[in-house]
């Protein structure tokens, strides 16, 4: 058989939407060792005998354990949580008259992305669900070199200032004594700080709200926080902020179930991610901008651009959509690509510029240097998925696992002796050629007294919120303070909050039994519809999940047709019953996913009970109805499937109850409405209590 042509190493694949595979590293179906000899067996070290100690002379024994023993890299310092998906980034065009990058000016371009979502705090073996900051990182592979912008879930920052950086997050990891609590924000340290440095509160506000608890990855908003500037053809620059709008809505978990999905799946968000594209649900988000001028002041509306924990409210300035983001490919392999992949804010394209948001500033710095750790030295620009998709021709040679074999004798500027390459680029060989901008000042350690105003934005966000998003965001308040041990903080946060709303400082200080404190709330503050996401009109379900509870009695031909219109939507239907294995035969046949003993509520979207499923008292069945009624999800019923609704105290008038006598189109239809709008929070008051 012909060897297997080796890839030019000088010139490295592209990445493809799938991934690149190294076939230098898995070639032909023999077991061989990392130096292509070919093994007779992996089962038994060599010994002296078959009782006798094992010999030194046993290379592959040694090669296997030796690279075994390095398998792990440092976990990133933080974001070590994350999972990550391939996917397409599509121009609209509309963005050509404000900036010159050619993957957002020209209408119907397609780029290459790799996105990573993550949590901030906790380790790479944390859970996904808990309450946190998700990071929203995403690799452009443009032709003019690659663009990462490298965003939140949540719009603003903890600090103003990047020197703070090391400091929010020593207070917000484990305790450094006993190293607890792990990924969590509910533990003394985290609020001190907090409580001490109250630029935080805008940020503290949306972490403690549902924003802090994603549903899913595909139904998170992105930030890419800082204001960016960005050059047109023409020269001219102006102020930006980027968004990215799931398709799917903005929707969130409910406190217990982040909880219970902690420790019955971590992985929820990860599988939810993967689950949704190989079921052919891709995640999607519309790109934005909000515009503002670049006049000089780096101002708007009296909102400091330059400060990261400002917004500028939808309703002041809109979100203008600019392009389509589709993830529809799952890693091939999660350490090549998801752990390897490196994001820079630096790693900007011509037409994207920065500003001098002094947190952005200090990022500049902090991404580089992070990776010559992480990724063991300077060249991981070569791993396969940090590759650009831009032609390459650097200076920059050797160093630890350098893998080009680079050919010239003049890596310098100017040569003659490589034909002068390589050459200089200006603007029309599209070369990043930055704006000239004015800097002049003393050197102080100062921030400019606009960044002094803490509260009016949390002001506003608090009372843009509805009822039951403020009822949450009060119990999640309520919750991580009464997990602070030192009687001070506790105190001290409640008169950050007094500075905020008066009913949330008292509903708070209520629930941790002590006096609420007065404070000076911003008066006439603006309210921003937009930052509640709660919605009454049904949205899309593509990725949602429905179980659907049966027996072999059940109406199986009525799943059947729920399956195909939930397929319709995108949504998937998954048959619960008494044990495993199958319902039915033939063309009817279901197959079980999840027995009452596997099944928790917090893997559906939406619970069914269909028609002729004889009712069971089995307790995890009965829990799981509760729990799912609880949390404010749709139910339905048709048929005699009422009777288990009603054997587990569901009331079948409540709000998000769909009963129907079969499971016909009305029924369907009616049934994945109350899917689309995620949660019937009118139930909330009746049933949820303080347990949310
Ligand atoms: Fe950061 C990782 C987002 C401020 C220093 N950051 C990291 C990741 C995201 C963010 C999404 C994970 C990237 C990945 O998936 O690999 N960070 C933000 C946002 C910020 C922010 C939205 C404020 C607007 N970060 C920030 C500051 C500093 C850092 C102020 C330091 C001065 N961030 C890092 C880092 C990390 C990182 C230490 C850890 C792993 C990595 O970079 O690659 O350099």
């Amino acid at each position: 058989m012909p060897p297997t042509p080796r890839p030019d190493q000088s010139s490295p694949a592209p990445n493809g939407p799938t991934g690149v595979q190294d076939t230098a590293a898995q070639d032909g179906s023999f077991l061989t060792t990392a130096q292509g000899l070919r093994l007779p067996d992996t089962h038994h070290s060599l010994k002296a005998g078959d009782r006798g100690p094992t010999l030194l002379e046993d290379f592959h024994l040694r090669e296997k354990i030796t690279h075994f023993d390095h398998e792990r890299i440092p976990e990133r310092v933080v974001h070590a949580r994350g999972a990550a998906a391939h996917g397409t980034f599509e121009s609209y065009g509309s963005a050509g008259t404000v900036t010159k990058a050619r993957f957002l000016a020209q209408k119907g371009r397609k780029t290459d992305v790799f996105v990573r979502f993550s949590t901030v705090l906790g380790s790479r073996g944390s859970a996904d669900t808990v309450r946190d900051t998700r990071g929203f990182a995403v690799k452009f592979y443009t032709d003019e070199g690659t663009f990462d912008l490298v965003g939140n879930n949540i719009p603003v920052f903890f600090i103003q200032d990047g020197i703070k950086f090391p400091d929010i997050i020593h207070a917000g990891k484990p305790q450094p004594d006993i190293e607890l609590p792990q990924a969590q924000s509910a533990h003394d340290s985290f609020w001190d700080f907090v409580s001490l440095h109250t630029e935080a509160t805008h940020h503290v506000m949306w972490n403690m709200s549902d924003r802090g608890i994603p549903r899913s990855y595909r139904t998170m908003e992105g930030f890419g926080v800082h204001t960016f500037r960005l050059v047109n053809a023409d020269g001219e620059t102006r102020l930006v902020k980027f968004h990215w709008k799931p398709v799917a809505g903005v929707h969130s978990l409910v406190w217990e179930e982040a909880q219970i999905a902690a420790g019955v799946d971590p992985d929820f968000h990860r599988r939810d991610m993967s689950d949704g594209i190989k079921a052919g649900a891709p995640l999607e988000y519309e790109f934005g901008i909000q515009v503002m001028p670049d006049d000089g002041t780096e101002t708007y509306e009296g909102i400091d651009l330059l400060d990261p924990t400002k917004i500028v409210p939808e309703e002041l300035v809109p979100v203008q959509p600019i392009g389509k983001l589709t993830l529809d490919a799952n890693p091939t392999n999660y350490f090549a690509e998801t752990e390897q992949v490196a994001f820079h804010t630096g790693h900007l394209v011509p037409g994207i510029e920065v500003t001098n948001d002094p947190l952005m500033q200090a990022r500049l710095f902090s991404y580089l240097d992070t990776q010559i750790t992480r990724l063991g030295g300077p060249n991981f620009a070569q791993l396969p998925i940090n590759r650009p998709h831009a032609p390459v021709n650097d200076m920059l040679r050797d160093g630890m696992h350098q893998t080009a074999v680079h050919t010239g004798v003049a890596p310098y500027r100017d040569n003659s002796l490589d034909e002068g390459e390589p050459v200089d680029a200006d603007n029309d060989d599209h070369g990043y050629v930055q704006t000239e901008r004015l800097i002049e000042g003393r050197a102080v350690r100062a921030n400019p007294v606009s960044f002094d105003d803490h509260f009016t934005q949390p002001t506003m966000f608090y009372r843009s919120l509805s009822g039951v998003e403020q009822e949450h965001l009060v119990e999640a308040f309520t919750f991580e303070l009464g997990k602070v041990y030192e009687q001070n903080i506790k105190e001290r946060e409640l008169a950050v909050l007094a500075n905020v709303d008066a009913d949330l400082c008292e509903r708070v200080a209520e629930g941790l039994g002590l006096p609420a404190p007065a404070g000076v709330p911003a008066e006439n503050v603006m309210l921003s519809p937009s930052l509640s996401q709660v919605i009454d009109t049904p949205g899309p379900i593509a990725g949602r999940k429905i179980g659907v509870v049966a027996d072999s009695g059940s109406d199986l031909s009525g799943i059947d047709k729920l399956r195909k219109a939930a397929a319709a939507r995108g949504a998937t239907v998954h048959v619960i019953a008494a044990t495993g294995g199958f319902l039915g035969k033939g063309a009817r046949r279901q197959i079980v996913e999840r027995s009452f003993l596997t099944v928790r509520s917090i893997e559906f979207d939406a619970i069914v009970v269909a028609g002729g499923t004889t009712p069971s008292t089995d307790i995890k069945l009965i829990l799981m109805l509760q729990e799912a009624f609880r949390h404010c999800k749709a139910f339905g019923a048709w048929g005699d499937g009422t009777v288990l609704l009603e054997a587990a105290g569901i009331d079948e008038s409540a709000p998000g109850v769909v009963i129907g006598a079969t499971a016909v189109k009305a029924f369907n239809d009616e049934f994945l409405d109350a899917v689309g709008v995620h949660r019937a929070w009118d139930r909330a008051s009746a049933v949820m209590g303080s347990v949310v």
